[in-house]
């Protein structure tokens, strides 16, 4: 395996609107990064991952783009970005930009020139339809945020395709002029200086020919004729050869639905696509037969079969990123470890598994200081499009249990992970002096980052020095995988293998203590404590205590 800097790094995801709030109108912005440039270099991360900051009308927090080439203004202006690069620039940080392009805004200017003219140079730059013969919508697929995939223009006459809000229509990628376009806008921001992409649900950008209608219901998922769809690998090598080959940058596609082989192809280095995907498999293991919204619960054995077999799949070719959280899914400590007795424990356990299977790790703001989810009471309270959208689909129209729904928004919702970073115990978090955007989740007066840089044994300080293990131990990065234990019901247990070096992990995802029996050969090496959650303290090589993680190195 080659060595590669993208390989060795770690990546830090910032939200901006919930990050840091310069000048006190309640919503985070580029300046309050800049605020906080000296927290993220004591962290240790090696890049920033920044969700979108172009000029957008907010129906989807940034995800939808009116201006790819200006910042939005409720973050500042293109010369606080510039100091922003700069900055992270000075600390030896890089920065990944967030292309959002399997749609626009509506409000983009391509967008209204299409829905004005058809004839025009615009015209075909999204997916326009007629109804159907019998007058209905032209498909039948379901949109990500709920209701058919269709909105009728009246000015144009026509039907135009979004697999997300009606205000973020696709962009017709069979179009060569809407690539180009795209491509152009790339090399506008990394003639600016960014060091990379993470790409919005870039494995939906091509549509099978004629958009079929799932089956005959009225509405029905349509993801298997646009997930990984016929021109896509021939989308993004085109893509490589026009932009990517021409910079030194690193790359990340975000791919709802991508299976193990289609990752293979999208991450293999000869093929010339991408460096690494986000896959999805381990986030819908506690959804059922119903998508995310019907919540069951999640089994360990499972869990280790997934991301067992995403180590495996891409261990010769292609490459891993980690995640167990981000913008749009529930705080990891809340889903899969234990908010409440086990909190730092369980939060530090879960970083010992993303710091040490293989892969490069995403932290998402605010996990690095064990930030749960947040049980907002009302429905106003939440500000997610697609909680908001579910919940009037089913109480408000679909006459559903409201307490049911709410459950499932509290458990699963996107805004868990979008409340304020808790910086401090005063008003608010000190995230912002005004009166912030979303609620700040109450528990900020014990959970915060000031508490925890000042605590050494705190979650902070854990990420901290596994941020650090990494750059002194070529192991965590190149080393081989291998899982023991599949069926163990709660202890998650793996080598990593680099010469004659190797390492154990033991996770005791219970509130039980749990004995463990190290298998031979294993046994019969000398172990030595690399680093674990409740140090050394009362450390028996049998026995883990609740929600122990340890990394042993062994000779
Ligand atoms: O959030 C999800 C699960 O609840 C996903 O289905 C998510 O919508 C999907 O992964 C796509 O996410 C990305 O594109 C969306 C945007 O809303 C998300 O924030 C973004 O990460 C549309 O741009
Ligand atoms: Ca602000």
């Amino acid at each position: 395996m080659e060595r590669a800097f993208w390989k060795e790094a770690v990546v830090y995801q910032i939200y901006p609107r919930s990050f840091m709030d310069s000048n006190g109108d309640g919503v985070g912005d580029l300046r309050g990064i800049i605020m906080k440039l000296d927290y993220l270099k004591e962290l240790g991360v090696d890049v920033i991952w920044l969700s979108p900051v172009y000029k957008s009308p907010n129906d989807d927090n940034g995800y939808d783009i009116s201006d790819y080439e200006d910042i939005m203004d409720e973050f500042g202006t293109m010369a606080d970005w510039e100091e922003l690069l700069a900055g992270l620039h000075e600390r030896g940080i890089k920065l990944m930009m967030d292309l959002v392009v399997n749609h626009t805004s509506d409000e983009h200017a391509w967008f209204v020139e299409s829905r004005r003219d058809a004839d025009g140079e615009y015209g075909d730059y999204y997916v326009w339809r007629d109804a159907a013969p019998d007058g209905g919508i032209p498909n039948n697929w379901e949109s990500f945020f709920s209701g058919p995939v269709w909105e009728y223009d009246e000015q144009r006459g026509q039907y135009y395709l979004h697999l997300f809000s009606k205000k973020q229509p696709d962009l017709n990628w069979e179009n060569e002029q809407v690539r180009t376009a795209v491509y152009d806008m790339m090399k506008f921001w990394l003639d600016k200086g960014v060091d990379g992409f993470r790409m919005d649900v870039i494995n939906l950008i091509s549509k099978v020919e004629g958009l079929p209608s799932n089956g005959t219901a009225p509405i029905a998922d349509g993801s298997m004729y646009y997930v990984d769809g016929p021109r896509i690998h021939e989308f993004l090598q085109e893509m490589n050869r026009e932009v990517l080959s021409k910079y030194d940058v690193m790359t990340v596609g975000e791919m709802p639905g991508v299976t193990v082989d289609e990752a293979k192809k999208y991450t293999a280095e000869e093929r010339d696509e991408l460096q690494m995907v986000f896959q999805f498999e381990h986030m819908r293991l506690d959804g059922g037969p119903g998508g995310k919204w019907d919540i069951v619960p999640w089994k360990l054995p499972q869990f280790k079969a997934v991301m067992d077999k995403w180590q495996v799949g891409l261990a010769e070719k292609g490459w891993n990123s980690l995640y167990l959280n981000n913008h749009d899914q529930p705080r990891m400590v809340s889903r899969f470890g234990n908010d409440g007795e086990y909190r730092a424990e369980s939060a530090k356990l879960l970083a010992t598994l993303l710091h040490t299977l293989r892969g490069t790790p995403y932290v998402y703001q605010g996990e690095e200081l064990g930030m749960t989810n947040v049980k907002f009471p009302m429905i106003d309270d939440y500000k997610d499009i697609e909680s908001l959208n579910m919940y009037n689909e089913r109480v408000t129209h679909g006459g559903a249990d409201p307490g049911t729904v709410m459950e499932a928004i509290q458990t699963r919702g996107r805004d868990n992970a979008r409340t304020p970073v808790q910086w401090d115990d005063s008003r608010y978090a000190g995230f912002t002096t005004g009166t912030p955007w979303i609620g700040v989740n109450p528990n900020y007066k014990t959970i915060n980052a000031k508490q925890q840089l000042a605590d050494p044994d705190s979650v902070f300080h854990y990420y901290k020095k596994l941020i650090a293990l990494r750059k002194q131990h070529d192991i965590m990065t190149y080393g081989e995988y291998q899982l023991l234990l599949p069926d163990h019901e709660t202890l998650y247990a793996y080598t990593r293998t680099l010469g004659d070096e190797t390492w154990l992990i033991v996770l005791n995802f219970s509130t039980e203590p749990t004995s463990f029996d190290w298998p031979a050969p294993l046994s019969e090496r000398e172990a030595s404590l690399i680093v674990g959650n409740y140090g050394e303290d009362g450390l028996d090589h049998k026995q883990l205590r609740p929600y122990e993680a340890r990394v042993y190195g062994l000779k």
